[in-house]
Order: structure tokens, then C-alpha cells, then sequence
């Protein structure tokens, strides 16, 4: 689809122009060397594929600041003058880096958007004055909202806890930010909300009575799901696991833990997962494990896509550029029939040391081309005959008469054992790892 690009009042980037595709003989480095919007793969384009969107935290307020020093980055849209000018001048920065990066999507959190105000009244009226203007900008330029989400764990009220809170007063106030973050996402058409249990979790068991934090929990997203179906919203809510930052424990620890509690509290048909690739890396998996556990489950919903730093363990939020980790992504996402709802959002920020306002540019530019190539490549994999027949020829044996009975419960373990005496030592069959590997070298460089 043709997106406007957008320009408030005063222009942000006037440097930079929209940012086109120069295909890989290129050598500007504010041009997309392998991300071609239009271009088709496998019958969609690499934008419908993708749905690549910019997250507005990182990306309009991330100073650099780390917990040894302040910000080394000065932003034009930092104006003179009250919380909601500012707000002002940011929402327009904002559009004119989505539009001229071309992306379809973005997400935000209320306080990225709007300034929380004296009271519940008067920051329930900075964000709607924050969603016309938004809205506004989305009609002019085409740009869509994949999801909107409420910031809970910044403000110290929240410093136990919001959803988890032990201090129902405490839980109310986020109750009453969700309520106004769902109402946002609905006027501005958002197709995803998200929850991301920041501090819903404990740092001392001896002061945590965690099955009634849980319960809240589940009972705080009924509330939520109720709430927001009755005012229109047709997406889908999503859960973002992250196993530890900022609590020692986080509730919603990883994909399995989250599936397993939706399931257990009858949540699943409303909620699907967000996977980070860098909180997949604090839990001690991999991207890939956790996007394929939410694949089996049936719950993958949507991805912020970003990479950690295997030397520090952090939520170091950088830009994907790792393209073992794009490609498995892509292979997954495809294989399991492509986003519905969901997309790429890109929840990365750059480094301390960047200090230049390309660099938000060229970090973007470089994250959409990775993505690209691992797109094309997936699309070779899940096509290549090898692969498809040696992952399946390892489980043939379950197309026998008793592999199907053992498969729908028809078999008890006298059964299994009366197989095993029959049949005697099976022949080993090799995993044929490395072979595989080799293989998706040869995809990855074809
Ligand atoms: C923090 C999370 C956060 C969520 C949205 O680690 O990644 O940014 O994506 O609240
Ligand atoms: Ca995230
Ligand atoms: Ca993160």
C-alpha cells in the first residue's frame, strides 16, 4: 500500500528523504539494500510478509542514558515548554521518521504518547488529545497501529507491581491506565494490544504471597478482555514474556510458562504471545525455541524483533543484524502460514556511543534489510525438499498401524511393552544435525 510521507510544521530529518530500495550493488547507506516492499515472495510482498512497524520509545525518547551516566543524545523535538508541547513536537518527529523509513506500523505506550497528568481525569484527557492528533496523522499519511500498550512499571507507584500489586488502590490506577491505553487502541484502530508484565513478578518470596499475585494477574486480564471487547476491539491481546528485568522473577518467565497459564485461567482464545528475541536470550533460549513453542501452541501472535549481547546476559535491545537468528525466525513465521495480526516491531534502540540522528536511520535500515534476506532465504528452506523430508523421515515410524493407535490413546503400556519384546533393539537412525546444518548454509548463500 502507498503510504504519504509526513511533515508536520517544522521539518525533523531534513537531511533525509524517504528511504528507497537500491537493491545490493548499493552504497548509500541511507538505502535498503535487500528490503523491497513491493517485491514478491512467495505470492506476497515483502511488506505484506514483514508488516515491519517503529516503536516509539526507544526510538523518540531513548537518550542513551544507561544506570552509569545520562543521555549522550539531544533530540530536536526535546522544545521549550510544557510536558504536552513537547508531546507535540514528538508525534510529529515520529510520523515523519515512519513515513520517510516506510514502515506500515508503530506501537506505543500511553506515557510514550501523552504526559500522565495530576490525575486519573487529566491524563485520561492528555491521551486523548495525544490520540486525535495521532489520529490525524494516520489518516494523512496511511500509517496503521499494530499495537498499543500502557506503561506500568515506570512510575514508582508501581514499584511492587501494578496488575500484581499488593495494594488494590495501586492495582486500580493501572486498571484505569489499561482502560484508557485499550480506548486509544481502539480509536486508532490498533490490531494488537499488548501486556508486558514489567514488574509483575517478586523480588523476596519472604514478602510475596505469589498464588494470590497470580490470580490477580489472570483475573486483572479478564478485566481487560472483557473491557476491551465491549468497546470494539476485534484484535488480539498479547502477553510479552521476559523471565527477570526489572524483577529477580517475572510471572510471565517465558513462552511455555505463559502458554501453560493462559490455558490454566481459559485465556487463550483471546491472548497470544509477543516473543522478544532478547528476552528469549535472558530466559536461556533461543528466538527460535520460543517462537516454535508458541507455533505448536497455536499462540504465536506477534515479535519485537531486536538482539542481546551474548558476552552480558542484558536486555541490551539492539538492532537484529544477527542473520542465523533472522533466517530461523522467517523459517518459523512461514512455516506456521505467515503473521495474521501480528508483525515486526522493532523495539531496539541504538547504542550510548551513537549519537548522530541518522544513526536512528541507518539502525532501522539495517534491521528491515536483515529481516529481508532472512525472509528470502526462509522462503528457500521451507521450500527445500531435504530439510522438509529429513526432519519428517525421523518420525515415520508413527505411520505404522500401532505408531497411530499410540498416537490417539488407543495403546497402554502392556501394549508397548508387547511391541518392545517383539521387536527387539531398534536400528539406530542418525539426527543428521549436521547435514541440516550444512544445508541451510548452502540456502543461506544460494
Ligand atoms: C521491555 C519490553 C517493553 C515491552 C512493551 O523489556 O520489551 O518495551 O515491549 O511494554
Ligand atoms: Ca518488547
Ligand atoms: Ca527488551
Amino acid at each position: 500500500m502507498k503510504r504519504t510521507p509526513f511533515v508536520g510544521d517544522r521539518e525533523y530529518f531534513p537531511q533525509i528523504g524517504r528511504i528507497q530500495y537500491e537493491g545490493p550493488e548499493s552504497d548509500n547507506p541511507l538505502a535498503f539494500k535487500a528490503y523491497n516492499p513491493m517485491e514478491l515472495v512467495g505470492g506476497k510482498t515483502m511488506e505484506e510478509h514483514l508488516r515491519f512497524a517503529v516503536c516509539y520509545w526507544h526510538t523518540f525518547w531513548g537518550s542513551g542514558a544507561d544506570p552509569f551516566g545520562p543521555g549522550t543524545r539531544a533530540f530536536p523535538w526535546q522544545v521549550d515548554g510544557d510536558a504536552m508541547t513537547q508531546a507535540r513536537a514528538r508525534i510529529d518527529a515520529a510520523f515523519e521518521f515512519f513515513t520517510k523509513l516506510d514502515v506500515p506500523f508503530y506501537c506505543f505506550h500511553d506515557r510514550d504518547l501523552a504526559p500522565e497528568g495530576a490525575s486519573v481525569a487529566e491524563s485520561e484527557k492528555n491521551l486523548q488529545t495525544m490520540v486525535a492528533l495521532a489520529k490525524e496523522r494516520q489518516q494523512a499519511s496511511g500509517m496503521r497501529l499494530l499495537w498499543g500498550t500502557a506503561n506500568l512499571f515506570s512510575h514508582p507507584r508501581y514499584m511492587n507491581g501494578a496488575a500484581t500489586n499488593p495494594d488494590l488502590a495501586v492495582v486500580a490506577l493501572a486498571g484505569a491506565q489499561v482502560k484508557a491505553a485499550l480506548d486509544a487502541t481502539v480509536e486508532l484502530g490498533g490490531v494488537n494490544y499488548v501486556f508486558w508484565g514489567g514488574r509483575e513478578g517478586y523480588s523476596c518470596l519472604f514478602n510475596t504471597d505469589t498464588r494470590k499475585e497470580l490470580d490477580h494477574f489472570a483475573r486483572f486480564l479478564e478485566l481487560a478482555r472483557d473491557y476491551g471487547r465491549s468497546i470494539g476491539f476485534e484484535g488480539t491481546f498479547l502477553i510479552e514474556p521476559k523471565p527477570m528485568e526489572p524483577m529477580k522473577h517475572q510471572y510471565d518467565f517465558d513462552a511455555q510458562t505463559v502458554i501453560g497459564f493462559l490455558r490454566h485461567h481459559g485465556l487463550d482464545g483471546d491472548f497470544k504471545l509477543n516473543i522478544e528475541a532478547n528476552h528469549a536470550t535472558l530466559a536461556g533460549h533461543s528466538f527460535a525455541h520460543e517462537l516454535q513453542m508458541c507455533v505448536d501452541a497455536g499462540l504465536l501472535g506477534s515479535i519485537d524483533a531486536n538482539r542481546g549481547n551474548p558476552q552480558n546476559g542484558w536486555d541490551t535491545d539492539q538492532f537484529p543484524l544477527d542473520m542465523n537468528d533472522c533466517v530461523a525466525a522467517m523459517a518459523i513465521v512461514l512455516a506456521s502460514g505467515g503473521f495474521q495480526n501480528g508483525g515486526l516491531n522493532f523495539d531496539a534502540k541504538l547504542r550510548r556511543e551513537s549519537t548522530d540522528l541518522e544513526d536512528l536511520f541507518l539502525a532501522h535500515i539495517g534491521g528491515m534489510d536483515a529481516f529481508a534476506r532472512g525472509l528470502v532465504i526462509a522462503e528457500r528452506m521451507v521450500k527445500d525438499p531435504v530439510l522438509g523430508r529429513l526432519r519428517g523421515d525421523r518420525y515415520k515410524s508413527f505411520e505404522s498401524d500401532l505408531g497411530q493407535r499410540f498416537e490417539s490413546g488407543q495403546l497402554g503400556l502392556a501394549d508397548l511393552r508387547n511391541f518392545a519384546a517383539g521387536y527387539g533393539e531398534p536400528e539406530r537412525q542418525s539426527g543428521k544435525q549436521e547435514q541440516l546444518e550444512n544445508r541451510m548454509n548452502d540456502l543461506m548463500f544460494a
